[in-house]
């Protein structure tokens, strides 16, 4: 494993796949991992064959979050500027896969803890293995929850549970996640990169379009009143009755057929 890739990008069809690939090191994150994170999330977004991206890791972790032995914090005379860090791997990750408008589906297959917790977070489906687990591990070890981790949490969980789970570092099952609605769903280890490739297939062959313009309008309710975001419903919506997909959708379903999306505009 030591000569491979950090990062694996794969083609299957219409879905890119991104495999976190530091397993003896449950894949956290070090500054050449996040660059190419952020590389294959730009390349990701100005390919047009890619309709869908599958993020998952390699080994028994999703990732570990950042790589703690990356440098040294008792340095007393030269403390690491963590900020730094986020601003150079962590946020550019986190910003791409939130604008990029094509879903993007997490598998998580093991432990996701600190920042990797929230990488798997910030996806647009996530989904995880029955034996995984989620730890917001920033205060076993004096920090904040970052890559969007304190925005996310009280959002998905309420203000209740995030604060427990990143006051306590508490592991949580992929059960309860997916009970709390942190997570989309837990399914049996076995199953999980069948119906992650599934999933991410089916959406590849979906009205990308309509699907990225989707995660566009729910992402920005958050940030606007009512009023304002039906005025966003009906710009999207215009655009999207624009697609060639849902001339095509409307077209299958009056012909009684299952519909051939292009994912064009
Ligand atoms: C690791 C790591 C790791 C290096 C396991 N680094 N080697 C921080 C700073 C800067 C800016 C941006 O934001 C952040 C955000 C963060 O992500 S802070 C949070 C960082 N992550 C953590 O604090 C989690 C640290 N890891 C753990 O607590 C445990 O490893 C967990 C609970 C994830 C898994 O426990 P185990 O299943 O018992 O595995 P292990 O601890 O034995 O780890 C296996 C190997 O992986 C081991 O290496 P070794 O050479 O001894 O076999 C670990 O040292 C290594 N590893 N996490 N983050």
């Amino acid at each position: 494993m030591a000569n491979e890739a950090p990062l694996l990008v794969s083609r299957d069809g219409g879905v890119c796949r991104l495999t976190l690939n530091r397993p003896d090191k449950l894949n956290a994150v070090t500054a050449d991992l996040g660059a190419r994170f952020v590389q294959a999330l730009d390349d990701c977004a100005a390919d047009d064959t890619v309709r869908a991206l599958l993020i998952t890791g390699a080994g028994r972790a999703f990732c570990a979050g950042q790589d703690l032995s990356d440098r040294d914090p008792r340095r007393i005379d030269d403390p690491p500027d963590l900020g730094e860090t986020l601003a150079t791997v962590y946020i550019p990750i986190v910003r791409r896969l939130r604008a990029l408008e094509k879903p993007v589906v997490c598998a998580v297959n093991g432990v996701a803890a600190g920042a990797g917790a929230n990488l798997a977070l910030n996806c647009d489906i996530v989904l995880a293995a029955a034996s995984a687990t989620f730890i917001q591990a920033f205060a076993k070890i004096g920090l904040v929850p970052d890559a969007g981790g304190s925005w996310l949490l009280p959002r998905l969980v309420g203000e209740a549970r995030a604060k427990a789970l990143a006051l306590t570092a508490e592991p949580l099952s992929a059960e309860t996640a997916a009970a709390w609605g942190l997570i989309w769903r837990a399914v049996p280890d076995a199953n999980l990169m069948p119906e992650a490739t599934s999933l991410a297939a089916g959406l590849a062959a979906g009205p990308t379009v309509g699907l990225g313009l989707t995660k566009r309008v729910i992402q920005a309710a958050a940030g606007q009143p009512l009023d304002a975001h039906l005025d966003l419903e009906r710009d999207t919506q215009r655009v999207a009755g624009r697609t060639p997909d849902y001339a095509e959708g409307v077209t299958a379903f009056l012909e009684k057929r299952p519909p051939r999306f292009r994912g064009t505009r």
